[in-house]
C-alpha cells in the first residue's frame, strides 16, 4: 500500500500561464479552451497535474493576482462551462488540475473592497485593513509595497488609508475578521465540489499581519524598500496554522486533493513548518532560483531541503516559474542546451515534485522587452534596475509559423524570435533535442520506485566538478552522476566491485556500461543514470 502511486507525491506537476500557453480564438491571449486542446500534448509529455496561474474575473493589474471574483472565469479565459470541460478532458487523461488561490488580496474591483471603501461603517468595512493616518499625517506604519513605494494608500472618500502588500489595486484582506476566513471556505469548496485536484496558496504566510501593525525594523540594503526591511510583522504570524488546519479538514472530506503554499520569503525552514498531516501538502522552497551554476551550490540546496524536510514533509523542486528570469537565460546560455538537459536530469531525479514550467521542456528563453513595452508592475516601476517579469511570460512556441502556433491574432507579450528554430514541432522530430530529454527523464520516473521514493543518498567523491547521489528503495536503486564543468571529468568512486551497474539515461551517447562503476569518465555537461543490476 505505502507503495501505490500518489499523484502529487510521485507525479510531475506543470505551471501553466494561461495567458501565454494557447490561444483558442485569436485575440492574441491564451485561454482554457486553447489549455483543453493541448491536453495531448501534456499527457505524451507524460505529466500528472496542470497548476493553472489565476484564470478568475480580473482587471489584470497584476495579470490575473488580482482576482475581482473567486467563483467564475475571466470571459478573456473562458467560461465556466470551458472549466468543467478542461477538467473532464484533462481527467480522461489522468491529468489533474490544480488552481491558483490568490487569498492575500482582492482586486480593488472585487465587490467586498467596493463595499469597503464606501464608509467606515459600511459591512464589509472590517474585510479589509484600514488605518487613520500617523498623528502627523503620514501612513501608520513603515511597512513597504514589494511592487514598490509604501504598502498604504490613503483614500479620501473616508479619510483612511487601506493596507496593499502588493499592487494598490491588490488591498489585503483582513484575515483576522471571521466573516474573511467563512467567505473563503465557501471558494475552496465551491472549486473543489466542481472537481478541482488541488490548489497552489498564493503568498499565504503573508495572509496575517501582526495585530498591532508595528514598524518593521529596517536592517539591510535592498533596491527595494521591501527588501530593506525584516519582515517580522507582516507575515508569518502564528494564526495561520489554525487556518492552513481548516483548509486542511476540508480538503480531507474529498479524495486525493493537494494544496501546495507558494511560501513568501522561503526558507526550507518556513517551507517544512507549514507542510505536514494537518497543514498543507507541501510548500515551495525555492532555494534553486537563486542556485549558481555550480555542483556544490545545487548540492547545497538539495542537502538542506532533504535533511530538513526528513521523512515527514514531502519536499518539492523548482527551477522555472512565472516570477522569475527562465534557467537558461539565468545562466546566459545562448541556444546552448547541454545545462538545461543537465538540469532537467537533476530535477526529475531527486526526492520530491518536480515542478515543471510551460515551454521549460523545449528550453525557452526569456524575451526582451523595450521600456515602453514592459507590462509587468514591478518592471515599470523599478526599470532598468529591475525589468520585471515580462521576460518568463511569452507565448509558448509550438511551431515555427510567424507567431509559434500561439494565436494567429496579435500576441499579447511578443514571441521570442528562436521560435522559428525553438518549437514542439521541430523538437519533437530530433531524438536528440530537450524537449525528448524530457520526455525520457519523466518515462524513466514514472516506472522507477526508486526515483519517486527512494531515499536521497551522496556519493563522496573528491571531484568538486561533478554530483553524484543514489536513489536508494529496498526494490531499487538509481545511481545520478552529474557533471557541471565544460570540459571531460574522472569521478572516482568507492562503490562495492561486485555490484554491477547498467547506463539506463544519458545525454550523451550511451557508452557501453562499465563493469563497476569505481572509475567514471563523464562528458561535458554529461548526466547519467545507471541502476543497479545485482547486488551480491
Ligand atoms: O508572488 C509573490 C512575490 O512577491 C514575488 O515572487 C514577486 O512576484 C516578485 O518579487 C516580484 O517582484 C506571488 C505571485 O507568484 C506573483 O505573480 C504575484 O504578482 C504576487 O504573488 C501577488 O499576488
Ligand atoms: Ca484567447
Amino acid at each position: 500500500m505505502e507503495d501505490k502511486f500518489l499523484w502529487w507525491k510521485d507525479g510531475i506537476i506543470y505551471q501553466i500561464y494561461p495567458r501565454s500557453f494557447s490561444d483558442s480564438n485569436q485575440d492574441g491571449i491564451g485561454d482554457l479552451p486553447g489549455i483543453t486542446a493541448r491536453l495531448d500534448y501534456l499527457h505524451d509529455l507524460g505529466v500528472d497535474a496542470i497548476w493553472l496561474s489565476p484564470v478568475y474575473p480580473s482587471p489584470q493589474a497584476d495579470f490575473g493576482y488580482d482576482v475581482s471574483n473567486y467563483v467564475d472565469i475571466d470571459p478573456v479565459f473562458g467560461s465556466l462551462k470551458d472549466y468543467d470541460n478542461l477538467i473532464r478532458a484533462a481527467h480522461k487523461r489522468k491529468i489533474r488540475v490544480i488552481m491558483d488561490l490568490v487569498l492575500n488580496h482582492t482586486s480593488d474591483e472585487h465587490p467586498w473592497f467596493i463595499e469597503s471603501r464606501k464608509s467606515r461603517d459600511n459591512p464589509y468595512r472590517d474585510w479589509y485593513i484600514w488605518r487613520d493616518p500617523s498623528p502627523r499625517g503620514h501612513e501608520p506604519n513603515n511597512w513597504y509595497s514589494i511592487f514598490g513605494g509604501k504598502a498604504w494608500k490613503f483614500d479620501p472618500a473616508t479619510g483612511q488609508y487601506y493596507l496593499h502588500l502588493f499592487h494598490e489595486k491588490q488591498p489585503d484582506l483582513n484575515w483576522r475578521n471571521p466573516k474573511v476566513q467563512k467567505a473563503i471556505l465557501a471558494v475552496l469548496k465551491f472549486w473543489l465540489d466542481r472537481g478541482t485536484d488541488g490548489f497552489r496558496l498564493d503568498v499565504f504566510n503573508a495572509y496575517f499581519k501582526h495585530p498591532d501593525l508595528p514598524d518593521n525594523p529596517s536592517t539591510k540594503w535592498g533596491l527595494r524598500g521591501y527588501e530593506r526591511q525584516d519582515h517580522i510583522y507582516d507575515g508569518d504570524q502564528p494564526e495561520m496554522i489554525p487556518v492552513l488546519q481548516q483548509f486542511r479538514k476540508l480538503m480531507d472530506r474529498y479524495a486525493e486533493r493537494y494544496s501546495v503554499g507558494e511560501t513568501f520569503y522561503a526558507t526550507p525552514e518556513k517551507a517544512a513548518f507549514y507542510s505536514g498531516d494537518d497543514r498543507l501538502h507541501a510548500a515551495f522552497n525555492f532555494t534553486m532560483l537563486e542556485s549558481k551554476w555550480d555542483s556544490q551550490s545545487y548540492l547545497k540546496a538539495i542537502k538542506e531541503w532533504d535533511r530538513v524536510a526528513g521523512k515527514m514533509v514531502w519536499p518539492n523542486y523548482v527551477l522555472n516559474n512565472h516570477d522569475n528570469p527562465r534557467t537558461v537565460t539565468r545562466w546566459k546560455d545562448n541556444e546552448d542546451d547541454r545545462r538545461a538537459k543537465l538540469a532537467a536530469t537533476m530535477l526529475l531525479t531527486l526526492r520530491g515534485t518536480p515542478f515543471l514550467y510551460y515551454g521549460e521542456e523545449i528550453g525557452m528563453r526569456d524575451i526582451k522587452l523595450k521600456r515602453s513595452d514592459i507590462m509587468d508592475p514591478p518592471g515599470k516601476k523599478y526599470w532598468p534596475f529591475y525589468k520585471g517579469r515580462d521576460g518568463c511570460r511569452s507565448p509558448m512556441q509550438w511551431d515555427d509559423s510567424s507567431q509559434a502556433g500561439f494565436t494567429t491574432g496579435r500576441p499579447w507579450l511578443p514571441v521570442h524570435h528562436n521560435h522559428k528554430t525553438r518549437n514542439v514541432v521541430a523538437q519533437s522530430k530530433n531524438e536528440h533535442s530537450i524537449l525528448n530529454v524530457y520526455r525520457k527523464l519523466i518515462d524513466l520516473r514514472r516506472r522507477s520506485i526508486a526515483l519517486q521514493r527512494g531515499d536521497f543518498a551522496l556519493i563522496n567523491q573528491s571531484n568538486p566538478n561533478c554530483l553524484v547521489y543514489q536513489r536508494k528503495h529496498t526494490k531499487q536503486c538509481m545511481l545520478v552522476a552529474l557533471n557541471f564543468s565544460q570540459r571531460p571529468q574522472i569521478v572516482k568512486l568507492d562503490l562495492a566491485g561486485s555490484d554491477k551497474w547498467v547506463e539506463i539515461f544519458s545525454t550523451h551517447t550511451l557508452q557501453k556500461a562499465p563493469d563497476s562503476l569505481s572509475t567514471l569518465k563523464l562528458e561535458s555537461s554529461q548526466a547519467a543514470i545507471f541502476e543497479l543490476q545485482t547486488a551480491k
